[in-house]
């Protein structure tokens, strides 16, 4: 469904100037005729299993392959705490944010928008801003804890703006009924409501842990084009990497489409991941077999979509298809 680029990783940490180490989950967008780029950087020693600290790198490019990274980290834990207290004066003190990753861009109505999971002190909380250059940030909104990977939708919908997460404590639930990706929604992008759910681990058949939204979806005449993640653990495999614990767990990229009018209803879904973690530098790495999707474009002139995702938590890469093979993978539930 997808051909990986024979250049991957397009990005990785020797393409920084700046301290970093695994340089992955990266947001992209296309604003005023370039391609932009928001990248997860942990930085420390490379094949230690302990970091220094996260930060977000930013960097541009004119054909979405070939990259140029800016020359310092847009934002890390302090300047993020920065931007909240601005937002809210009261409470948090240093070392409130313990990491900020993964982050997502969406333009809506021509804001540019950024989400990102940020760990604080009282848990792990999705957090939303806006941004004109793309190297200052104005907080609009931290959720309460404990919810991430949250993504939004490029346009409005019935006049709301509409977000896809995942609340923590629902995936770490057994219950097959428990449904980790929820939607919500709101008006001005600070109040989030009417919450509802959208995807449970049962309607995955090679997952059995955890799914979440991956990149933001895209319009198509069918529906929502939507990339999640889904992970699949298994306790009796150790997959390579240096993570001190031990990993367990494959990370694969599939694909749903939600109705345009209510993308709380899904109308298609591929049964099939859309990407399996089987490349070097997609086995190999900091977690190795991790696929974790946080940008899609869509050339609707072309049909193109490009995917971009951080590979085994250490790289950035990016495999592309056509709109139609996409569309027609995604079978009703
Ligand atoms: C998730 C997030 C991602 C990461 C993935 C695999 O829980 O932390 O940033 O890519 O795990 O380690």
């Amino acid at each position: 469904m997808l051909t990986r680029h024979p250049g991957n990783p397009i990005l990785s940490h020797t393409d920084c100037p700046f301290p970093a180490t695994t340089v992955f989950n990266a947001g992209v967008a296309r604003v005023a005729g370039r391609y932009v780029m928001l990248f997860r950087n942990d930085h420390g020693r490379w094949g230690d299993a302990c970091f220094d600290g996260t930060n977000l790198g930013l960097a541009t490019s004119a054909d979405g392959l070939r990259w140029t990274v800016h020359p310092r980290p847009v934002l890390d834990e302090e300047s993020a705490r920065a931007g909240l207290r601005h937002l809210y004066p009261a409470r948090f003190g240093p070392g409130f944010i313990r990491r900020l990753y993964d982050p997502r861009i969406t333009v809506v109505d021509g804001r540019a928008l950024l989400c990102f999971a940020a760990d604080t002190a009282h848990g792990i909380c999705g957090v939303i801003a806006e941004t004109e250059d793309f190297e200052t940030y104005r907080f609009l909104s931290l959720s309460a804890p404990d919810n991430r990977n949250m993504v939004l939708f490029p346009e409005r919908i019935g006049g709301e703006y509409v977000r896809l997460e995942r609340p923590l404590p629902v995936y770490m639930r057994a219950d097959p009924e428990a449904f980790p990706i929820w939607m919500s929604r709101s008006r001005d992008l600070g109040y989030w409501g009417r919450q509802q759910p959208v995807l449970g681990v049962d309607d995955i058949p090679y997952a059995n842990s955890k799914i979440g939204p991956a990149a933001p979806p895209v319009r198509t005449r069918a529906g929502w084009l939507t990339p999640i993640h889904a992970v699949l653990k298994d306790e009796t495999r150790r997959l390579h990497g240096w993570e001190a614990r031990g990993w367990f767990k494959t990370y694969y990229a599939g694909l749903a489409l939600l109705d345009l009018e209510d993308p709380s209803r899904v109308v298609g879904l591929m049964r099939t991941p859309l990407l399996t973690p089987k490349a070097d530098y997609e086995i190999e790495g900091f977690r190795g077999s991790v696929i974790f999707p946080c940008g899609m474009i869509h050339d609707a002139d072309t049909g193109e979509v490009r995917l971009y995702y951080g590979a085994a938590d250490t790289a950035i890469a990016l495999a592309s298809g056509h709109v139609d093979d996409l569309i027609a993978a995604c079978r009703p539930l």
